[in-house]
């Protein structure tokens, strides 16, 4: 390998600020090289051969999975560490209860000592990044620099970076400054720390996505909903689909569902053969940035360029379209291999796995071939539902915003909030199942608001005043639901058959929203007439649908209990209108 790459400009034009900074890291790091990434092809395909060549990438199957590859993590290093991540504001109270929080001086203190020679006989990339199209208005740039190749060709993938970002973060002189080394990988010495009001984060010890791909959660989510308040916008853990109906109408929906239930398959949904006449186009799979227009409407932008989405359970009938894509041209992390070199996970229909995803010989005593959450990094242009509108520096308008999450009982199916204020409330009361995409006990009910709780930098009481703020600016605010794909009989089945199928509950909500549906009052919020849901070629007994659209009554109002000793937790910040939407959802049920 080459010392370092050459700069992608002329040392004189290059921001000052970011070449300082990356001296002070080369500084403090020691690294033996440095190297500039400037977003090419065949840079991608350098950072690839050095990956195969070192024995840390894995070529597969080419003429099944061509330019495809593998990457096995360290074992311990596959999942978020929701308890070793800090928001470091300096006040404590900024962070909130919903943070882990640590005085900015000793968080970059500690951070400091474990970053000292951290680089030694390794290179630092150094990546600039734009989060959102390079010629949006509500794009935001960060450069981050990295030890871990896996890391850097991850972020070329996910973002769009390199010399156009560079270009743009030289006019704005601005940038979120994302520092990571994957240390050690000891998860004693992990830690992944958030400065909000220095636009900084500094990341150590783990190579995983959401702790290491510095522009996504740490970025996107936690640093970009602080700036989103004191700009006036909001940063949400959403999707973002278009769905066209039989009248060649197109609505933007945005839906917020905590990692791992499903917000990929639902952006690339594909339309059922019983429902003929419909198209989906995604324009994000995970993350969106939310700003109220000229026009009062909220405009979706999302700020990522590819999808680093949960593998297993992916096939033809779950998700066809990204079953196609993760063919070519994709980084697959901790799936298992054939013996032919092919990738394989639980879910998929045929082959035998001979490999696990730690590289051991497949033993079905040790649990799943493919991790749990393993994942996949690919281009959100390979994928044929791709939106045009991805590119599109003003983004989408939204139509209606959708809250979920997994729940065995309790929420039906769908429902819609009576107004703004009142989905305010119904986001902030959001609970889930935990899942494999942060370590911890998985399947466990937690509360998860707007599946924020892992990603949002700063206090809860001022986000969900910040929601109220934003709201109370739109004139056509987009209606808000809320689903549960994931409702379950007594035996443990699923009542819903999911997937496609949910097109069913979305052409519903677009039916709201372009005024041609009733609902009922459903005591918790407006609920569609079983005859609402379009259920022609379905199987679906009438009973099955009614007890999914069913409200226990007693059961929530436990659940509105629990909702008040919860938001109780954040004291005097709250903000009145949300206790008032409380009360309202209270009286309601105790008609
Ligand atoms: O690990 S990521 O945060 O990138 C994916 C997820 O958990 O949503
Ligand atoms: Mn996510």
């Amino acid at each position: 390998m080459a010392t370092a790459s050459p700069l992608p400009m002329p040392m004189s034009q290059l921001c000052r600020a970011v070449t300082e900074w990356v001296e002070s890291v080369r500084a403090l790091t020691q690294p033996a090289e440095v190297q500039w990434c400037e977003g090419s092809a065949a840079e991608r395909d350098g950072l690839i051969a050095r990956l195969v060549r070192e024995g840390q990438l894995l070529r597969l199957n080419p003429r099944h999975f061509p330019n495809c590859h593998l990457y096995r993590s360290d074992p311990g290093d596959v999942a978020r560490v929701e308890h070793l991540t800090y928001v470091c504001t300096r006040s404590k109270a900024d962070a909130g209860p919903n943070n882990n929080w640590l005085d900015p001086q000793a968080a970059h203190a500690k951070m400091r000592e474990l970053f000292r020679g951290a680089m030694r006989s390794r290179t630092l990339y150094v990546i600039p990044y734009c989060m959102g199209p390079l010629d949006s208005p509500f794009a935001r740039c960060g450069v981050e620099i990295t030890d871990s190749a896996y890391v850097a060709l991850n972020m070329l993938i996910m973002t769009r970076a390199g010399r156009a970002a560079l270009e743009r973060i030289e006019r704005e002189r601005t940038f979120v400054r994302g520092l990571h080394s994957v240390g050690e990988l000891d998860p004693e010495r992990r830690f992944i720390m958030h400065y909000p009001e220095e636009l900084a984060i500094e990341s150590f010890g783990s190579g995983y996505g959401g702790n290491a791909l510095l522009g996504k959660k740490c970025h996107a989510l936690r640093i970009a909903s602080w700036q989103a308040r004191a700009e006036g916008w909001l940063a949400e853990h959403m999707l973002i689909v278009g769905l066209r109906n039989r009248r060649g109408e197109t609505h933007y929906l945005a839906a917020a569902f905590p990692s791992a239930c499903g917000k990929t398959n639902l952006a690339m949904l594909i339309p059922p053969d019983s429902l003929p006449g419909w198209e989906v186009f995604t324009v994000g799979d995970d993350i969106a940035w939310l700003h109220p227009g000229a026009d009062g409407r909220l405009w979706a932008i999302n700020p990522e360029a590819g999808y680093f989405g949960v593998v297993p359970g992916t096939n033809r009938r779950t998700n066809r379209n990204a079953f196609e894509m993760i063919r070519r041209d994709t980084l697959f992390t901790n799936v298992a291999l054939t013996a032919d070199a092919q990738p394989w996970w639980e879910g998929l229909p045929a082959g035998t796995p001979q490999t696990d995803w730690r590289g051991r010989p497949y033993d079905p005593a040790r649990g799943p071939a493919a991790h749990p959450n393993s994942r996949f990094t690919v281009d959100a242009r390979r994928n044929p539902a791709c939106s045009p509108q991805l590119n599109d520096p003003h983004g989408v308008p939204l139509s209606a915003i959708i809250f979920g999450g997994r729940r065995r009982e309790l929420a039906p199916l769908v429902y819609e909030a009576r107004d703004w204020a009142h989905g305010v409330l119904v986001g902030a009361s959001m609970a889930s199942q935990s899942t494999a995409a942060a370590t911890g006990e998985v399947g466990v009910i937690r509360r998860d608001p707007m599946a924020m709780q892992p990603f949002c930098g700063y206090n809860f009481a001022d986000y969900w005043r910040h929601w109220l703020e934003v709201g109370a600016r739109l004139r056509q605010p987009p209606r808000i639901f809320h689903v549960n794909w994931f409702r379950q009989d007594s035996q443990g089945r699923f009542l819903w058959p999911g997937f496609g199928e949910n097109l069913r509950v979305l052409a519903w909500m677009i039916e709201r929203c372009a005024g041609r549906a009733d609902a009922r009052d459903g005591r918790i919020g407006l609920l569609p007439h079983p005859a609402g849901i379009d259920t022609r070629g379905l199987s679906l007994e009438p009973e099955t649908l009614r007890a999914l659209l069913a409200v226990d009554v007693p059961l929530w109002r436990q659940e509105l209990a629990e909702t008040r000793a919860y938001l109780g937790q954040y004291g005097e910040r709250l903000p009145q209108e949300l206790l008032h939407e409380l009360d309202r959802s209270a009286a309601a049920l105790a008609r």
